[in-house]
């Protein structure tokens, strides 16, 4: 019960300190090789959850300077997804279809 008690004691830190760690999910669809968003904005500490509704397979990830990542392949049915930590405009790709774009803008 030590675990749940720490727990305890780190929930109440977060209550005291008045810091809300809930986040929020955005969900970006990914079908006929297109995002079905071309730009979103999201607050610092946002994921964005990239499901994959098409029958091939895509590879999100972002060259943009401050902001890399690259979540790999994500086969047919799947979902990959990404916290945004850091503030800013970040360009979202597929390694596979260069053609799908999305900006995410972080504040
Ligand atoms: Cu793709």
């Amino acid at each position: 019960m030590r675990s749940k008690t720490f727990a305890s004691a780190v929930a109440m830190l977060f209550v005291v300190a008045g810091v809300t760690p809930a986040n929020a999910e955005i969900v970006i669809t990914q079908k006929a090789k297109k995002f079905d968003k071309k730009r979103i904005e999201i607050k610092k500490g946002d994921s964005v959850k990239f499901i994959n509704a098409d029958s091939i397979a895509h590879n999100i990830h972002s060259r943009s300077r401050g902001n890399k990542f690259d979540l790999g392949v994500s086969k047919p049915g799947t979902s990959v997804s990404k916290v945004f930590d850091k503030n800013g405009k970040f360009k979202v790709r597929c390694a596979i279809h260069p053609k799908m774009k999305l900006t995410v803008k972080v504040n």
